[in-house]
């Protein structure tokens, strides 16, 4: 397959200022009606991106035209500078199991663009620095598809003979095609307006399936939230005097931010108490905050190509993790933000697919749709903001919008924006941008007279095609504390390191204080340092970083249970008093208690470690779980029932309380309280929400407690007719803990209710599966070879998702000889399947290197 690199960049031939698009929609044979009008902008011919549909004619000012295809793309020599086109093709959006381009969904007809999907529905300059202005005229059956939606404003509609109607949609504005949608369906919407800060009105509309309107008030409100946000803290406005969003079941991504016609995976969207935990509740108002944050970072400002996307993405991941922050608990959203990237991007920078933020070619745009992009670009935005301070930041923001509104820019035109907006030298910074990989910083303080300095030094470890690195800017918000008082040595300082080596002076401090490095997790590294259990005690007790403080009782937990697995054995003690101390402290709000005792993951343990052996990490943490449970019975007790509540409610109050709960009957089973199960059951079975019964659920499924078989069961019987809620049964059974997770998956993958063509099932079982890291590599290789038949299997209907479930292969190098030449062989057999997709291909062959 092709490489496509971003160094070869040019600037299209031919630009197409105007597109009316014809659909007669019909789910076996679509018909699609193109006219543009195309303007030359260089030398050479027009180049059409097309996905293999029938092509019934192209005409040019009217008359039949000649063309050639090229590899997949319709070259027309032109002889002046303006044509008008004219392209007819037919499609079948039933036969399309991708998922991309225009596809049926329970009963509906609907779109995805994003990256290349628009060439699948009709012949175009499928690249994101080609602006044009759209008009979309739909006709379809009225009984079946009763409404039609597409981008911008409805401008007309009808009813036409033979039980047929019509609708016409414009949208004003210049927009790439990756944005264009079209819905088609039986759908209710819930309404709703937003008057913007101008005074204009915009109506607002969720649509879905009728049964499902009562589960949309939560999408509306936090869209709502998030208009009026925007507005307050980025001065950005709504543009249209719609805006619609969809919910389908079957959809690769979370959601798509189609310009004023969102379109939505529905686990994104629908929920109510009964269904859905307080992380679907927050990841919904995520994500809607985030697709309607693109409508200006991503689609009044877009890429100029595919190597940019972390323009788009992490700009707008950070501002929906703002979102997050400024309506939940900030410190408990920063630790699972840190937690998600160290589980999914800091893998990443560590194995054969690690790659930079803007990254240098590709074979599947598709296979970039990374954390590297997405997290790690926002951590990138967020050191700027960091160095910047707010005020500065929004200075920059601004002269971004202002410079670049209708334009598709660079990642560099953000950065020069933030320079010149903000008055800062980001010349060195821009290597965040071009070299992959996790810096490590070694941090070490030693005494000199009255002062303490604070010795670091950072390295940027070689990834796969760049071995020779530079010294990044790495800012590090810094802060001592008194050794025996743990009160404020010196207070917080921002520190730039940006050499391989510094020594920063605090002076005037007490004996031997303790360092607190990476408040708030300033900056994506990982920090070394010398602090033993007594140091990270202390921070774990004293520090005023919320974030600091969670870090340093999960190091002293690393720690430990690094040593209990290198060593066989280590002093649980300080582990245990210090989680007492949070559970007993008063200050602390159950949320963060919540998240600052679970030890860290076994992966996450795992991936400090030279060798993986899962099962050794397995029984240290385990170990380590029932030693507290035991030890602290008492403590779970209080907080289990000191958590009860008799009443629903979405406030981060009531949200801690109720994580906290589902924590502490996790301690109390793991240390064998002989009447958790029993709790565990009455919790399952008194729950009035999704959260504390799942919450339940996932206990019992790990245990060995005679009621876990009935918790399963009656889960399923309850909710097998709901799709999202069937898919946590199948994924909290494919994280298990238990040692018989993959016999259990195995068999799960033969249930009637499991499919690969879904991919939310298929995430929630075999995805989910992977990153189960005791039972994943359990079995002699038996559980990568079951991930590999899927990878398979799911190519042949929907290479996009299935790309996505090969990384935990990639990670052969790390499990040990043994482990490692089974994960090797699977790979190596998934390479030689005849027919794979180039999305698969470039996955498995890279993880191979
Ligand atoms: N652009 C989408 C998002 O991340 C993914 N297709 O919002
Ligand atoms: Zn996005």
């Amino acid at each position: 397959p092709q490489v496509i690199r971003r160094e070869d960049y040019t600037p299209p031939a031919w630009r197409v200022p105007e597109i009316a698009l014809e659909f007669d929609l019909d789910p076996a044979r679509t018909v699609v009606r193109s006219r543009m009008q195309v303007e030359r902008a260089g030398p050479g011919p027009l180049k059409l991106d097309h996905g293999g549909q029938q092509i019934v004619s192209i005409r040019v000012d009217g008359a039949s035209a000649e063309y050639r295809d090229e590899g997949g793309r319709l070259i027309l020599d032109l002889p002046r500078d303006s044509h008008a086109i004219e392209i007819v093709t037919e499609i079948s959006p039933e036969a399309n199991t991708e998922l991309m381009g225009l596809y049926a969904s329970g009963g509906l007809l609907c779109t995805q663009c994003e990256a290349e999907g628009f060439r699948r529905i009709t012949p175009f300059p499928d690249r994101p620095d080609v602006l044009s202005r759209y008009s979309v005229r739909m006709t379809a059956d009225r009984v079946s598809f009763p409404v039609l939606l597409a981008n911008g404003d409805r401008v007309g509609g009808g009813d036409l003979p033979g039980g047929r109607h019509w609708a016409e949609w414009r949208d004003p504005f210049f927009k790439p095609c990756y944005l264009f949608a079209l819905v088609a369906g039986d759908l209710k919407a819930n309404r709703d307006h937003f008057t913007t800060m101008s005074g204009r009105k915009v109506e607002l509309g969720i649509w879905v399936r009728e049964a499902d309107l009562p589960k949309t008030a939560h999408a509306m409100q936090a869209l709502k939230d998030a208009m009026a946000w925007d507005e307050r803290v980025y001065g950005r406005e709504y543009d249209l005097d719609v805006f619609n969003i969809v919910a389908v079941s079957d959809f690769n991504f979370g959601a798509m931010e189609n310009k004023g016609l969102n379109i939505f995976n529905s686990r994104y969207i629908l929920a109510d108490p009964e269904t859905a935990t307080d992380a679907d509740f927050d990841a919904i108002a995520a994500v809607v905050a985030h697709e309607y944050f693109h409508n200006w970072s991503g689609n009044r400002v877009t890429c100029r190509d595919w190597f940019q996307l972390s323009l788009k993405e992490g700009l707008t991941v950070f501002r929906d993790q703002q979102f997050s922050a400024d309506h939940g608990s900030a410190a408990v959203e920063r630790i699972n933000q840190v937690r998600m990237l160290r589980a999914a991007q800091f893998q990443e920078d560590a194995g054969p697919l690690a790659h930079p933020v803007r990254p240098d070619s590709y074979i599947e745009i598709g296979n970039f749709y990374t954390a590297t992009v997405y997290n790690k670009g926002a951590e990138l935005i967020r050191m700027m903001a960091t160095m910047l301070r707010p005020e500065r930041f929004r200075r920059g923001t601004d002269l971004y919008f202002e410079r670049h509104d209708g334009q598709a820019v660079t990642c560099d035109d953000f950065v020069k924006a933030m320079e010149d907006g903000g008055g800062i030298d980001l010349s060195q910074f821009r290597l965040w941008y071009s070299q992959a990989g996790t810096p490590k910083v070694k941090a070490t303080v030693r005494q000199d007279g009255q002062d303490a300095i604070v010795s670091l030094e950072q390295t940027v470890p070689s990834t796969p095609g760049q071995s020779d690195k530079q010294p990044m800017p790495i800012p590090l918000r810094m802060a001592l504390f008194g050794a025996g008082t743990g009160a404020a040595e010196a207070g917080e300082r921002l520190v730039v390191l940006d050499k391989e080596r510094a020594d920063i002076r605090f002076e005037g401090v007490g004996e031997a204080p303790v360092l607190s490095i990476n408040r708030g997790f300033s900056a994506p590294v990982i920090v070394e340092s010398d602090r033993d259990a007594a140091a990270l005690a202390l921070l774990s007790a004293h520090d005023d970083d919320p974030f600091a403080r969670y870090e340093a009782l999960q190091q002293l937990m690393l720690d430990t249970l690094i040593a209990r697995v290198e060593a066989g054995a280590a002093e649980f003690a300080p582990v245990v008093d210090a989680v007492r101390l949070t559970l007993e402290n008063p200050a602390l709000d159950k949320a963060f208690v919540a998240e600052a005792v679970l030890p860290p993951s076994e992966a996450f343990i795992g991936d400090r470690m030279a060798t993986v052996d899962p099962e050794a990490i397995h029984q240290a943490r385990e170990a380590l779980r029932a030693e507290l449970g035991r030890l602290l019975e008492g403590q779970w007790r209080a907080a289990y029932l000191g958590s009860a509540s008799n009443r629903f409610e979405l406030t981060p109050a009531a949200k801690g309380a109720r994580r906290l709960r589902s924590i502490a009957l996790g301690f109390l089973m793991a240390g064998g309280a002989e009447d958790a199960p029993a709790l565990a059951w009455d919790q399952f079975q008194g729950a009035t929400n999704m959260t504390d019964r799942q919450g339940a659920l996932a206990v019992l499924a790990n245990s060995d407690a005679a009621q876990r078989e009935d918790a399963l069961a009656a889960f399923y019987a309850r909710h097998k007719d709901d799709a999202l809620v069937l898919d946590k049964w199948f994924t909290t059974q494919a994280l298990s803990t238990r040692a018989d997770a993959l016999e259990q998956v195995l068999k799960l993958s033969q249930h009637p209710d499991f499919t690969l063509s879904n991919p939310n099932r298929a995430r929630s079982l075999v995805g989910a599966f992977s990153a189960n890291q005791r039972g994943f590599h359990s079995g002699e290789g038996r559980g990568y070879r079951f991930l590999a038949d899927n990878i398979v299997a799911l190519d042949a209907i929907n290479p996009q998702t299935a790309a996505k479930f090969v990384a935990p292969l990639g990670r052969w190098r790390r499990f040990g000889e043994t482990r490692g030449a089974l994960m090797r062989a699977e790979l190596e057999r998934i390479v030689a399947k005849p027919g794979l997709s180039k999305d698969v291909f470039e996955q498995a062959s890279k993880s191979l290197i």
